[in-house]
Order: C-alpha cells, then structure tokens, then sequence
C-alpha cells in the first residue's frame, strides 16, 4: 500500500479571494445542473473520459489512506444484459414486495418502477465495490478503515468528475446487489457499494421536477 516514509512539501498554490468566490459559485452552479438521469443515449462515450473520473475519484480520503475502492468498468453488452436481468429480478422482488407502502409514496415523484433498461442503454456501468480488507501479492490481509466513508466520497467525486465532462450518472442502488459480485467475479472480501449507469442523456431526455433544499436548511453557521 502506498506507506509514506518520508514527508514533502505540500503543492498548494494561494488564490486571491476573489478567485476563491468565483471558482466556488461556478463550481456550484455547474454541480447545480447534475441530475440523476434514467433515459440514456446509447452514444458511446470516450475511454479516456472515464479513466480520467476514476483517478480523480481515486484522490479521495481514505481511511489510513487504504483505498479501500475498486471500480469495475462494463461495457460488454452481454454483461450489460445479464446485470440488467439479475437487477429487474431484485428490484421486481422490491416493488412488488419488499417495500413498504412508506417507501413507495417517497419513491412516487421519481416515477420508477422495476424496469432498468438504461442498464443495457447505457454504454458504460460502473461497479463500485467497497474493499473491507486488502490483500497483498503475497496474500498478507490489512483490515481497511472507516471503508463506507471512504467509498461514499471516492463515489460523489467520481459523479462530479463525469458530470463535469459533460456525462450524465445514476447512481442506482438495486438491492441486495449481491448479483454484481457474481457476475463480476469479484472476490468476497470485496463488497458491492452502488452502480453508477454513465452515458449521455437521451436527447427526449425527462427528470422529475424536484427540488434541491436551501442553505438555510442544510447548513448550520455558529459564528
Ligand atoms: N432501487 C430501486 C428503488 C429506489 C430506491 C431509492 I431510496 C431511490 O432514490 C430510487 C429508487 C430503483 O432503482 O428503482
């Protein structure tokens, strides 16, 4: 793992204050257009774009710096195919099922039900797993800390970095996604964490007409 055996300078460049307030207004009215979005362009989108937004995504705090994330990048329509039918299975057990009538009103505005064909639509998925321990080459085991923490910001930076190169996400959460491991072949100390859908939007492209709270009701200022 990347041990830091020595300390160096900090690459920190000082901007003026007005900088400061104009790079953190454009930085919110960008992130205020990003839109969980389920009607996907089929368009393939450019490799580069996103390996780029995972190894931002990969400068994210971590717990002892453990990094405790593994992105797994699909874009074989046939494993598209076999995530979406195992997806429905789930979400059709959840609608129908699992989910109390609570949850269903809360869902109602959003206007989703059990079918996901952005799971095939799309061109790529991105598999988030969450590393509770990392394995050596020679089979040593480290335990990784405070790993949801770690994966939930590695994540919120990786939509911010494909928002920002002009790609829409859902971040898509089919429960349980014990499916994914399968399919995916991943190892079981390796825990799926979310499925983000990645593409353009459809050009009919529809979003519910919600809205994002004010300041006054997310922040709290004790001066
Ligand atoms: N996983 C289901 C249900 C769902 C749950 C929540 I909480 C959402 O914000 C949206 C959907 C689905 O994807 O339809």
């Amino acid at each position: 793992m990347a041990k830091a055996d020595t300390f160096i300078p900090l690459d920190f460049s000082p901007m003026e204050e007005q900088a400061m307030q104009q790079q953190a207004e454009s930085f919110y009215l960008q992130m205020s257009k990003r839109r969980s979005v389920r009607d996907f362009s089929d368009k393939p989108i450019p490799d580069s774009v996103i390996e780029h937004a995972i190894l931002a995504a990969g400068t994210a705090p971590s717990g002892a710096n453990m990094q405790p994330w593994q992105f797994v990048v699909v874009q074989n329509p046939k494993i598209k195919a076999q995530i979406r039918q195992a997806a429905e299975k789930e979400e059709r057990e959840l609608y129908e099922h699992r989910a109390s009538d609570e949850w269903l009103d809360a869902l109602a505005p959003l206007g989703t039900d059990a079918n996901k064909p952005f799971l095939e639509t799309a061109p790529a998925l991105i598999a988030i797993f969450l590393k509770k321990l990392t394995i050596a080459a020679d089979g040593t085991k480290q335990k990784n800390y405070y790993t949801t923490e770690s994966v939930g910001i590695a994540t919120g930076v990786l939509v911010a970095a494909l928002h920002q190169a002009g790609l829409a996400t859902l971040t898509h959460t089919p429960s349980p996604m014990k499916f994914l491991s399968e399919i995916l072949q991943r190892p079981s100390h390796e825990r799926p964490f979310l499925l983000l859908v990645v593409g353009y939007p459809a050009e009919t492209a529809l979003v519910p007409n919600i809205q994002r709270l004010p300041l006054g009701d997310i922040a709290t200022f004790l001066k």
